[in-house]
C-alpha cells in the first residue's frame, strides 16, 4: 500500500471527498483515524491534536483524495458544534465501541444520527470497532439491528489489528462516487436538455473495485 505525496501543488487528484467522523470520546475515532490515514495502532493516538489527513485512492481511472476529519466533541449534546464539523461532508462514519453495552451508548448515538441526517447528500456508514476485544452475539445483533433500522451499513473493525477498516472505507468510498456521478449526470442531463451519456458516472459493473493506496 502506498501513500500518495501529499505536499505536491498541483492536485493529482479527480475528486476530493470530505469524510468526517463522529461518535463518543474514546469510542475509538482516532485510532480508526490513524490506523486508515498511517496503517498503524498508536496507544496515545488520543494525545495527537490532528484536525484532518488525506489519503488517495483509486477507483478504476479516477484517484479520489479523501480528506478525512478526526474529531473529538465533548459530549453528544453538541449538535451545533457536531453540524458546523460536518458541513460540507460527502461521508460520514459513525463509530460506537464494541467494549461498552450498546444500550449506553444510544442516546449519544441518536443524536449524532440525527445531525448526520442533516447534512444533504452526506453518504453514511457505522463502524463498531475495538472488534480484537470479544464481545457476545446479543450486542452485536443489537449493532445489526440498529443498523438495518436506521439504513446504515455496518462494519465490524479494529484499529488494533486493522480487521476491516480498509473494508469499510472502500464501501464509503464507493457510496460516495455513486452518489457525487449521479449528482453530476443530473446536473449535465440538466444543461444538455437531455440525456446523460459520455463522461459521467461510472457504469454499473464499474462499482465495487475501489484500490486502496
Ligand atoms: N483493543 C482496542 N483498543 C482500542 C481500539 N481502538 C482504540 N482503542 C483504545 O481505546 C481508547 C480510546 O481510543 P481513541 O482512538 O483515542 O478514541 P476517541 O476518543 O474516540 O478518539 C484508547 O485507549 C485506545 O488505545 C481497538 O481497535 N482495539
Ligand atoms: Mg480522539
Amino acid at each position: 500500500m502506498t501513500h500518495r505525496n501529499q505536499s505536491r501543488a498541483v492536485p493529482e487528484y479527480d475528486f476530493l471527498f470530505k469524510v468526517v467522523l463522529i461518535g463518543a470520546p474514546r469510542v475509538g475515532k482516532t485510532s480508526v483515524f490513524v490506523r486508515f490515514t498511517d496503517g498503524a495502532f498508536r496507544e496515545d493516538a488520543a494525545s495527537h491534536a490532528i484536525d484532518f489527513k488525506t489519503r488517495s485512492v483509486q477507483l478504476n481511472d479516477k484517484i479520489l483524495k479523501l480528506q478525512l476529519w478526526d474529531t473529538d466533541r465533548p459530549e453528544a449534546g453538541a449538535e451545533k458544534s457536531d453540524l458546523h464539523f460536518m458541513r460540507g461532508a460527502h461521508g460520514a462514519v459513525l463509530v460506537v465501541d464494541a467494549t461498552m453495552p450498546f444500550a449506553e451508548q444510544l442516546d449519544d448515538l441518536n443524536v449524532r444520527l440525527e445531525s448526520m441526517k442533516g447534512i444533504r447528500n452526506c453518504q453514511s456508514i457505522m463502524m463498531r470497532t475495538k472488534s480484537d476485544v470479544a464481545s457476545n452475539e446479543a450486542e452485536v445483533s443489537a449493532a445489526k439491528e440498529y443498523a438495518a433500522t436506521n439504513q446504515l451499513k455496518l462494519f465490524e473493525v479494529s484499529a488494533k489489528s486493522g480487521n476491516g477498516i480498509e473494508a469499510a472505507f472502500q464501501t464509503l468510498v464507493d457510496a460516495m462516487w455513486t452518489s457525487h456521478a449521479a449528482a453530476a449526470d443530473v446536473k449535465r442531463t440538466r444543461s444538455s436538455g437531455g440525456g446523460g451519456g459520455g463522461g459521467g458516472p461510472p457504469a454499473k459493473d464499474e462499482k465495487g473495485c475501489c484500490a486502496m493506496m
